[in-house]
This record gives C-alpha cells, sequence and structure tokens, in this order.
C-alpha cells in the first residue's frame, strides 16, 4: 500500500481535480478499496446545544446573529435536556454523540458546562464528540481531560479565498485551534465547504491544507454551501455536482485512510449525486431529519438508499459522531438489531 503523505503540493492538487472525471474516479475508487470497504458507511448525528446569536459574520451560516435567517438564539441546554439525547441516542444504537454550539470560541466560564455534558455523556458508555468554535490550549485540555475523544473544527476554504467569506477570524485561528486540539490529544474531524463561489484551484487549496496538516484529520467532512435565505450566500449559483464528486474523490486520494464525510447539503443532492459521491470515496454520513438548523434527509429515505445501493452502515470509527441508529438502517449489519 502506498505511503500516506503529508507533502502534496498545490499543483499536484490541482492535477488531481482537473483529470478526466472517469480517470479521477477511476483513481479515488482504487485508494478507496485499498483502504475502506467500499459498501460501507459510518452513519453519524449532531446535536445543537446552542444555536444562533453567533457573532461570526461567516457569509454562508444561518446561526450568524447578523443575518436574518430566522434562526433564533438559544441558551446553552442543560444537563438533563442533553442526556435525555444522548440516551435516546444510545438507545437508537448510537456509540457517539457530537455536540455542536453557534460560539466563536467559548468563554471560559463556558467550559465547566460543555465538560459536564461531555463527562455525563461518556459516562453514559459513549464516545463523545464537540465542535465549539476556537479552542485555547488550556481549553483543548480541559475537554480531553472531561472525557471529550473528537474536535470538529473546520478550515471551511483555501487560505486565499478565507477572507472573502469570513472577516471575524483569520484562516490561521483555524490552524492554531487545530495545533491546540491535537497537542491536547484529542482527535480531529476537519474538512470544508464547497460552492461558496470559489474556483477549482481555491478547492484544490482548501484540499492541499487539509492534506499536509500534521496528522491528516480522522474524519474530513466536505459540506456543500446550503443556501440559506439572509445569508450572504443565499443567492450563490449552484456548484456543478460534478464539480462536487470530483472533490469528494480528490480527498480520498489525497486522504486513504481517513473518513471523508458527505455532510450538509444532502438534502438537496439527487440520489444518483450521492450514489456517485459514494463510489467517489465517500464512507460517512449524517443520519437524522436535521443538521444543526438545516434540513437533512428523512431517515427512510436514506435507509431506503442504502438498500438500493448494497450499502451497510458501519458503527463509528474516525468520525464525528455516529448513529448506528440507521437503527433498521436496512443494512446487515449488527446496528440492525440495535
Ligand atoms: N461555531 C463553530 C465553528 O464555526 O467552528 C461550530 C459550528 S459551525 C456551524 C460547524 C460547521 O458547519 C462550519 O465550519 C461549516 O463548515 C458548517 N456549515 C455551517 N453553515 C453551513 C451551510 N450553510 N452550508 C454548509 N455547511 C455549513
Ligand atoms: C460539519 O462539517 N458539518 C456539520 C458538522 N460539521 C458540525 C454541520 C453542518 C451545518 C449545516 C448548517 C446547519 O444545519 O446549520
Ligand atoms: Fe458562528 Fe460557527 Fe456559524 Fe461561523 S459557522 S457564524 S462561527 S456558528
Amino acid at each position: 500500500m502506498p505511503a500516506i503523505r503529508h507533502d502534496w503540493t498545490r499543483e499536484e492538487v490541482l492535477a488531481l481535480l482537473d483529470l478526466p472525471f472517469a480517470d479521477l474516479l477511476a483513481r479515488a475508487h482504487a485508494v478507496h478499496r485499498q483502504h475502506h470497504d467500499p459498501n460501507a458507511v459510518q452513519v453519524s448525528t449532531l446535536l445543537s446545544i446552542k444555536t444562533g446569536g453567533c457573532p461570526e459574520d461567516c457569509a454562508y451560516c444561518p446561526q450568524a446573529q447578523r443575518y436574518h435567517t430566522g434562526v433564533g438564539a438559544t441558551a446553552l441546554l442543560g444537563l438533563d435536556e442533553v442526556l435525555a439525547k444522548a440516551r435516546q441516542a444510545r438507545a437508537a444504537g448510537a456509540t457517539r454523540f457530537c455536540m455542536g454550539a453557534a460560539w466563536r470560541s467559548p468563554k471560559d466560564r463556558d467550559i465547566p458546562k460543555v465538560a459536564a455534558l461531555i463527562g455525563a455523556v461518556k459516562a453514559l458508555g459513549m464516545e463523545t464528540c464537540a465542535t465549539l468554535g476556537m479552542l485555547s490550549a488550556s481549553q483543548a485540555r480541559a475537554l480531553q481531560q472531561a472525557g471529550l475523544d473528537y474536535y470538529n473544527h473546520n478550515l471551511d476554504t483555501a487560505p486565499e479565498y478565507y477572507a472573502q467569506v469570513i472577516h471575524t477570524r483569520e484562516f490561521r485561528d483555524r490552524l492554531d485551534t487545530l495545533a491546540h486540539v491535537r497537542e491536547a490529544g484529542l482527535k480531529t474531524c476537519c474538512g470544508g465547504i464547497v460552492g461558496m463561489g470559489e474556483t477549482r484551484a481555491q478547492r484544490a487549496g482548501l484540499l492541499q491544507a487539509l492534506a499536509t496538516l500534521p496528522v491528516h484529520p480522522d474524519s474530513v467532512p466536505i459540506n456543500r454551501l446550503v443556501r440559506v435565505a439572509g445569508t450572504p450566500l443565499a443567492q450563490q449559483d449552484e456548484l456543478d455536482p460534478f464539480e462536487f464528486v470530483r472533490t469528494v474523490a480528490a480527498a480520498r486520494v489525497l486522504m486513504p485512510a481517513s473518513m471523508v464525510r458527505l455532510s450538509a447539503g444532502r438534502k438537496q443532492m439527487s440520489d444518483e449525486l450521492q450514489a456517485l459521491c459514494f463510489f467517489a470515496g465517500a464512507n460517512s454520513i449524517f443520519h437524522g431529519e436535521q443538521l444543526l438548523t438545516t434540513d437533512n434527509p428523512d431517515s427512510a429515505h436514506d435507509r431506503s438508499l442504502f438498500e438500493r445501493l448494497g450499502i451497510h452502515a458501519l458503527p463509528a470509527a474516525g468520525g464525528a459522531t455516529s448513529d448506528p441508529a440507521a437503527a433498521g438502517c436496512g443494512c446487515h449489519c449488527s446496528c440492525a438489531a440495535a
């Protein structure tokens, strides 16, 4: 098996994206088969523990306070509510529970509250994951000590396109948080969003930044922009679906052992497009009818798609969350018994 590389150049990544479609897919699928079961897809869920009211200006995000998207701000959910959701998820077969908060970064006074949530979920025997914005080194350590296993923090777009999309922080800030997360001994879940008006060369820039991190992320979420009314990107032209598949395929070639997650935007994708993405190397999805604030395909539809494609659900291993509660996912694995 070829060695896993961390020295991809921008030219090499762009050359991959520029390949004829069939050549790129053949290459990605071959890498996929070398490293993964091509008929297995990890199934994950999310809980928004603090929604809306975010001070950041990410042009894609319905949770930014400054845009009028109809998403109301809530306080951090309490322990009982989060535990009830985690128990529900566990009863349905979930082994990992991911908590998302609409924060630029947690305040130090939030950390004990989130640590309590993490500790309680961990005590249920579940793996834990969180996405809370930027973390200092000491915050990352405190979360790790509370029992956190994974941290999701996306680079989101190419370094040179970042300032077109977000003005309230810099690309460098994301790299710094990822370093704190790694140094604290947490596993990383890190990807980006495509379809925000970036060029193919800029998609190569995002992929190169991900594939040259000191450690490849355990999980690489590839989000397709969900165009939410009220955000600056609401009127963005839809990305050519083949460009989306190319991005997934290139991620698979560049980061062969990582779980590549088909994340936001699946509700707007045809079954055929999703099938092409699975062939190109995507092997993780979010399950459940809501992501953080936007819609996700309904469970029955996902069940039927898996059945039609002969895909079985994998219990979590390497992604942000898991909900083999794909329970009754129509697959042939043990999750059907959950
Ligand atoms: N506030 C934290 C942060 O930004 O790191 C954590 C939550 S934030 C909502 C998590 C990720 O959701 C973002 O990094 C972005 O990749 C994704 N996201 C948000 N809005 C999206 C949209 N409209 N379409 C696609 N992905 C989106
Ligand atoms: C990720 O990369 N995608 C998920 C998860 N990590 C936290 C979030 C997608 C959010 C899509 C917009 C929303 O539902 O608010
Ligand atoms: Fe806030 Fe995260 Fe949304 Fe940006 S992506 S506005 S940081 S919740």
